[in-house]
């Protein structure tokens, strides 16, 4: 089991999609063991994003991510972290295949719905991060239907 965190940036929420994205994951089979909405800091923006300090984009995504409401999240489930990268699909809207996230709803690079932690010490970092006073425990009782 994995946990990843995936956050709805504030253009999916602007643009009235967290109903659509969270159904995807729990269609999916994912379970929910966090979720809250915030306007992030420029202080957690610039940790969440440290990796990117030196890209050129690095101000603007910022500037972006900070400027209204994101969903805060955290799902499980057997590699999750790779399960919602291929939820999300690509980072490019426009090159994002139909059926993924990003596919279905993004246009840009920059405006493209979704995170997703990309590897497990990423999401380790980003779940401490944005959930500081951890995460809901709990077991579902579907699970044995949804995993041999
Ligand atoms: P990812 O979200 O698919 O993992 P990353 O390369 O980790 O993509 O970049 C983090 C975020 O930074 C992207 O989701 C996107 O919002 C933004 N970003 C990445 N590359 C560019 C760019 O070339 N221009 C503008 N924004 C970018
Ligand atoms: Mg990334």
């Amino acid at each position: 089991m994995q946990t990843t965190y995936i956050m709805i940036k504030p253009d999916g929420v602007q643009r009235g999609l967290v109903g659509e994205v969270i159904t995807r994951f729990e269609n999916k089979g994912l379970r929910l063991v966090g979720l809250k909405q915030i306007i992030p800091s420029n202080e957690i923006a610039e940790a969440h994003y440290a990796v990117h300090k030196e890209r050129p984009f690095y101000s603007g995504l910022i500037d972006f991510i900070t400027s209204g409401p994101v969903v805060a999240m955290a799902w499980t489930g057997v590699e999750a972290i790779k399960v919602a990268r291929n939820l999300i699909g690509p980072t490019n809207g426009r090159e994002a295949a139909p059926g993924t996230i990003r596919g279905d709803f993004a246009m840009d690079i920059g405006h493209n719905i979704i995170h997703g932690s990309d590897g497990e010490e990423t999401a380790k970092y980003e779940l401490e991060l944005w959930f500081p006073d951890g995460i809901a425990e709990w077991q579902r009782d579907a699970e044995s239907q949804i995993y041999e």
